[in-house]
């Protein structure tokens, strides 16, 4: 069977709270501003919401930083708030997804404060603490670098030790060694469930489980003064895991060894006691066989993941490999070296098509199974990125023909507020000075020092950071939503009476939802189109992927099939120019010469029925 599921059809609309709607004038979306939008997103189709996180934070890292995780943060609203949109959301026969995130708190939160007051404090070992180390210049405990740039090491001066922080340094990692970490973690799920949540989205949930010893990550970057461990370094084959023969395949941070055996412990006591819907967010792998034991049904623990390979098809890896190589299956010693992420490069349509078929291929036999998305609050936006924003007119095909892609991939659909919409990314005229994430401003500052430092000048040049920043910045994602159905050209997108938190997008006089919502030729009304259509067609949620003309530079094209006979064939135009294509006559349901319209609506002609056109021939192919 197809093994089907209610959750692997779903529609997934992601919101990022601080920039939906604000219904307070204080220049920050919250709760009652998602509340009062909900019948916007109804109408898209969704069935399921997924909130970006709305605790109780000093949003160092816009809210995965948690000091609270059973208080709303009073920017958002209060509890009664969230009990109020829950229902909202309940009434209109849709779920509501909560954003765990248990790799880290911020340091602001009581267990920190506790854990860091002495070291004997009950909670010391909620963390993870060392010694400085005398063997070294600067003492950190080892070399791995931070995702936000430095080590992933802070020294806390009271204590005289160190603590770990994957990310920022107010956001220490936990120890999930300690059983009593575990359980209040459970704790938190339950209070969640209990009140009604229908499930989570877990972030960097494959990093939980940290590599015993923390040993020093293998030097990829010599140029540099941490390492990244997060990249797919193989660990050293002298340590051996209760791994079977991937063992190999170890890496310093990510799928380290317990890290199944928690989220089993997990399912065990939490998950399968309700009736949840769960992803885990699982950064930097691009083995398919390791990502894949995160959601077979026989491990019993999540029910799927989001792979990160397709977000890296744009970024340079250090020694020039092409994308979609460089990983699967590496040897051991083989070290892929840091990628860069908020760098640029040039990529082309069969790169991408062989990372999408590589994830397309993976273990569905097994069960394993994905979420879809192009974008979310990480990710820039889809039509800037994987499109052509250069006019409104080729944003709008651009925006269409990537929502052609969305619906018909294998997997659970992911749509990120504002997509539905067809935004793009800030202009070029926006200075350093507007982007506000903490991912851009310290990588741009590392930069920048260094480049002082190896030029002399106070101001180097800084065109190619730039440039990256302007293609990938996660900040893209996160400008206020011109979602206003009531205000289209007031100032602010609408977004809010007053001064919104982050600089709103120059084009939101015309790129905004007011001016789509009731217009049959928007954006906004293809998508409706598309998740319809997605909803109707069992084939595109299950059906098996195969890649048609896999090297063609304009076309992207492939079928699904289901076992029971159901073809779907998509075709797309990834290009500009006129592609003119040979596709079997029955499938367009097209008489010879005849014109029509498929199942969204678009054109099709059927101009040279004979079968011998000039064009490439997906006909053998099929
Ligand atoms: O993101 C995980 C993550 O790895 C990102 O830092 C990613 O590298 C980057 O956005 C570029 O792709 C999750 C959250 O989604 C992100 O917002 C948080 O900053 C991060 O975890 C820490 O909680
Ligand atoms: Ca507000």
């Amino acid at each position: 069977t197809e093994h089907k599921a209610w959750w692997k059809s779903a529609i997934i609309y992601q919101i990022y709270p601080t920039s939906f709607f604000d219904s307070n004038g204080d220049g920050i979306g919250d709760l009652n501003g998602i509340a009062s939008k909900l019948d916007y997103i109804k109408d898209l189709g969704v069935t399921v919401i997924w909130l970006s996180p709305i605790y109780k934070s000093p949003l160092a890292d816009m809210g995965y930083d948690i000091a609270d995780y059973r208080q709303i943060d009073p920017r958002y609203g209060t509890l009664e708030d969230w009990d109020r949109l829950l229902k909202g959301v309940h009434e209109r026969e849709m779920k509501l997804m909560m954003d765990l995130v248990v790799n880290h708190t911020s340091d602001e939160h009581e267990w920190f404060i506790s854990s860091s007051s002495s070291k004997s404090s009950p909670k010391r070992g909620w963390y993870i603490w060392r010694p400085p180390r005398t063997d070294n210049k600067t003492g950190v405990p080892n070399n791995w670098k931070s995702m936000f740039e430095g080590s992933v090491w802070q020294y806390h001066q009271e204590t005289e030790e160190y603590y770990l922080h994957l990310w920022d340094k107010k956001q220490p990692d936990l120890n999930w060694e300690n059983e009593d970490v575990r359980e209040a973690v459970w704790d938190v799920m339950k209070f969640w469930l209990d009140r009604g949540c229908d499930g989570f989205r877990m972030d960097v949930i494959n990093v939980i489980s940290k590599t015993p010893g923390l040993p020093d990550a293998p030097i990829t970057d010599p140029g540099e003064e941490y390492q990244p461990g997060t990249n797919d370094s193989p660990l050293s084959p002298s340590l051996s895991y209760p791994y079977s023969s991937r063992i190999l395949l170890l890496y310093l941070l990510m799928n380290s060894p317990r890290v199944h055996e928690f989220l089993r412990e997990m399912h065990t006591k939490v998950l399968s006691h309700y009736p949840t819907i769960t992803v885990g967010e699982t950064p930097f792998t691009h083995d398919p066989n390791v990502l894949a034991e995160y959601t077979l049904p026989k491990n019993n623990e999540l029910m799927m993941v989001f792979p990160f390979e397709l977000m890296h098809v744009d970024t340079p890896l250090a020694e020039g490999k092409p994308q979609g190589q460089a990983t699967g299956n590496k040897g051991e010693g083989e070290v892929v070296a840091e990628r860069a992420e908020l760098m640029y490069r040039e990529w082309k349509l069969d790169e991408l098509k062989k990372i999408v078929e590589k994830w397309q291929l993976l273990k569905m036999r097994e069960g394993y199974w994905s979420g879809v998305y192009i974008e979310n609050h990480d990710q820039a936006r889809s039509v800037s990125r994987f499109g052509n924003d250069s006019s409104d007119e080729l944003q709008v095909h651009s925006a269409k023909g990537l929502a052609v892609w969305h619906v018909s991939m294998r997997g659970t659909c992911y749509v990120y507020q504002g997509q539905e919409l067809g935004l793009k990314n800030a202009p070029r005229s926006w200075g350093i000075e507007n982007f506000l994430d903490v991912a851009s401003r310290n990588w741009y500052d590392k930069i920048l020092e260094q480049r002082r430092k190896s030029t002399g000048e106070a101001n180097p040049n800084m065109d190619d950071i730039m440039e990256g920043i302007h293609m990938k910045a996660r900040d893209h994602a996160r400008m206020p939503m011109p979602v206003s159905v009531l205000w289209s050209s007031s100032p602010n997108a609408g977004f809010t009476t007053g001064t919104p938190w982050m600089k709103v997008n120059d084009d939101y006089e015309r790129w905004n939802a007011a001016s789509q919502v009731g217009n049959d030729d928007s954006v906004l009304a293809f998508w409706k189109k598309a998740l319809r259509v997605r909803k109707e067609y069992e084939v595109l949620v299950y059906g098996n992927f195969t890649l048609l003309a896999p090297t063609h530079q304009q076309l992207f094209a492939y079928t699904r099939k289901m076992r029971n006979g159901t073809v779907g064939l998509v075709v797309m135009n990834y290009s500009k120019e006129e592609v003119v294509v040979d596709v079997p006559k029955d499938l367009t349901g097209l008489q010879e010469g005849g014109e029509g319209y498929n199942e969204l609506g678009l054109r099709c002609v059927l101009s040279n029925a004979g079968g011998d056109s000039e064009g490439e021939s997906l006909k053998e192919k099929m």
